[in-house]
């Protein structure tokens, strides 16, 4: 049902990479789910130990965010890249650096999990000074990036024999999608090498002293922005590659995908003092910059909202809509058959408003408002949580099934899946959002002092928004739930749809929308001129950045933990 015309012979080495590449990220996300529903137990004061992570909220929240934003995200997008890249040029992926891109990936993500286990990592997910953490956590991330690095340079001489081969060809929007992705990631992932190798490693190893705590962080948004688009990208390929087919329809406009995607490439990056609008030492007139850079990455977006939008409504035409709105009636948001869809268009839907929020952030009045309170989560989870995680789900249970050869089970569970996680997403993100509105803040344990009646901190006005997350918060869990049956299910079923081969390979085929308008644009073909204007970008938004960063005359940092106002090298 979910099908192309063609099927590829991925190999029996890529089959079992991709498929493991899969599955224990799967594993890691529900470990890291759980962390989340027990942040809302625990801002809520409902629980005061939560076992696992001995009753630290600071390590369970390090755990949540590690896990679910940084390692479930790199394995999805690279075992998606993996796939669709040989797909879509019907070329081999090369079995040896795929393998050693995942171990590389798969040992990295492990040593970073254990040393936040024991206690030797919480420094929250985007790990800035003066917060610390074991040597050991920082080589385990440098691995997890660098596998993924690895990864995509695997894909780059497919991509040059094809263009030989194919010369005056489009590539294929798919592999525009996914090296638009790379691109951003290996640039972005610079800045945190260049941070982590030279302040925080040797600062962790005792080598120095103090570390500059403005300088990581502004390496740190470097690439903490683009990250986001690193998340995002992946489903973008999703839904402009797949959802119109899946739909019943064609893409709207193939020129349109080829454009938002350069655009990404060109305005993703010199956008990360957005995050530090509230920081000292920098500029307003660069962080002026960086907020107009970022109305202009929001454009891609809206680009993106009219082109599946128009997209949508062609399916809906030809599954037999009539009047202006009737193709909303007649997309398939409960078919069993096409269960994927469901994925796809709740996603879409959450992130129209994830992304007016994100407009709201950038904003440097609202900005004010809204910095360091539970907002900025109740927006986050609106984007990677919510289109983010519910394309990568939908993505993971569609390539399982093609890469084990297993029609998937209980679909009509599937199917339903990502509504019930809707609803608790936007209960939970609402609470989050208005907590903030009225001051609540982020990344702390309230269910500890606002949210306890005994406490002189106690914040009545906060409750009813405590408790939205709560009963967000269960429901989502519910929801992960619900997908973890038909995916493991499906892994562990037995039988196969017949398309292995007796090599030990199998016959992968993806549902690759056609083009309504296919318009030609010879401008949009190279990736280089976008490469070379958001270089400059870079240096123009960044230069000024970091000479003010440097020219500030605060002193380094001693290492801290979140659990103590004491220096850890006093304690
Ligand atoms: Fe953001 C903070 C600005 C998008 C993630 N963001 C964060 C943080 C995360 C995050 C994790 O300017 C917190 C970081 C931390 O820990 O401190 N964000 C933006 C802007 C956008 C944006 C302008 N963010 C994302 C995406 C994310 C993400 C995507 C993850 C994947 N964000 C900010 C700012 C901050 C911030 C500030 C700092 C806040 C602070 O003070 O700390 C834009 O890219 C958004 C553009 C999106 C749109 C929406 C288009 C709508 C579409 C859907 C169409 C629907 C259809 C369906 C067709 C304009 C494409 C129709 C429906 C039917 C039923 C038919």
């Amino acid at each position: 049902m979910l099908t192309n015309d063609y099927s590829f012979r991925f190999s029996r080495s890529s089959k079992y990479l991709n498929s493991v590449l899969l599955i224990i990220p799967m594993v890691l996300l529900f470990i890291g789910v759980y962390g989340g529903l027990m942040q809302t137990l625990f801002r809520a004061g409902m629980i005061q130990s939560d076992p696992f992570v001995g009753g630290d909220y600071y390590k369970g929240l390090t755990f949540h965010g590690v896990l679910n934003a940084i390692v479930f995200t790199t394995f999805f997008a690279v075992a998606l890249g993996n796939a669709v890249v040989p797909y879509s040029l019907k070329k081999t992926l090369n079995g040896k650096i795929a393998w050693a891109s995942g171990i590389l990936m798969l040992v990295g993500s492990v040593v970073a999990a254990v040393y936040i286990l024991i206690g030797e990592a919480t420094v929250l997910y985007t790990f800035y000074p003066p917060l610390q953490a074991h040597p050991g956590f920082y080589v385990g991330l440098t691995l997890l990036v660098v596998g993924s690095w690895l990864a995509s340079y695997n894909w780059v001489p497919m991509y040059l024999e094809w263009r030989k081969e194919n010369r005056g060809k489009k590539t294929p929007l798919a592999v525009v999608g996914i090296f638009t992705t790379f691109i951003i990631w290996f640039i972005a992932s610079l800045a945190v090498a260049v941070e982590i190798l030279f302040m925080l490693l040797p600062w962790s190893l005792g080598l120095v002293d103090e570390v500059n705590v403005m300088l990581a962080r502004t390496l740190f948004w470097f690439f903490g922005h683009p990250l986001v688009y690193f998340w995002l990208l992946p489903a973008y390929v999703m839904y402009y590659v797949f959802m119109p087919k899946i739909g019943g329809g064609k893409l709207y406009s193939d020129m349109a995908g080829r454009l938002v995607f350069m655009m990404f490439i060109v305005f993703s990056i010199p956008v990360g003092t957005h995050h530090q609008y509230m920081d000292p030492a920098i500029g307003a007139q660069w962080k002026m910059l960086h907020g107009i850079f970022t109305f202009a990455v929001a454009l891609p977006s809206l680009i993106t909202a009219f082109t599946i939008a128009a997209s949508l409504e062609y399916a809906g035409r030809r599954n037999g809509a009539t009047g202006l709105f009737g193709w909303l009636g007649k997309l398939p948001y409960l078919n069993r058959e096409k269960w994927f869809f469901s994925y796809l268009i709740t996603g879409l839907f959450i992130f129209i408003f994830g992304g007016i929020g994100g407009i709201i952030n950038a904003s440097y009045q609202m900005n004010t408002v809204v910095h360091n309170t539970a907002w900025v989560p109740g927006h986050f989870h609106l984007t990677v949580a919510g289109p983010v995680l519910l394309a990568f789900l939908g993505g993971s249970l569609y390539l399982i099934g093609q890469f084990l050869s297993k029609e998937i089970r209980f679909k009509g569970l599937a199917a339903f899946m990502p509504y019930v996680y809707t609803i608790g997403l936007f209960i939970m993100s609402y609470g989050l959002k208005i907590g903030g509105l009225k001051g609540m803040p982020r990344r702390t344990n309230t269910g500890a002092s606002y949210a306890n009646p005994d406490s002189v901190l106690f914040q009545a006005d906060w409750m009813p928004y405590i408790n939205m997350t709560v009963v967000g918060g269960v429901i989502m869990f519910v929801g992960i739930v619900m997908f973890l049956v038909p995916f493991f299910a499906t892994v562990l079923s037995r039988g196969s749809t017949g398309t292995e081969a007796d090599d030990g390979g199998v016959d992968i085929k993806f549902p690759i929308s056609e083009s309504l308008h296919d318009e030609e644009a010879k401008w949009l073909r190279n990736f280089k001129p976008y490469i070379i204007i958001a270089i400059i970008l870079i240096v123009l938004s960044y230069t000024p950045v970091i000479y003010d960063v440097l020219q500030a005359t605060y002193d380094g940092s001693l290492p801290y933990s979140p659990n103590s106002p004491v220096p850890l090298r006093e304690q």
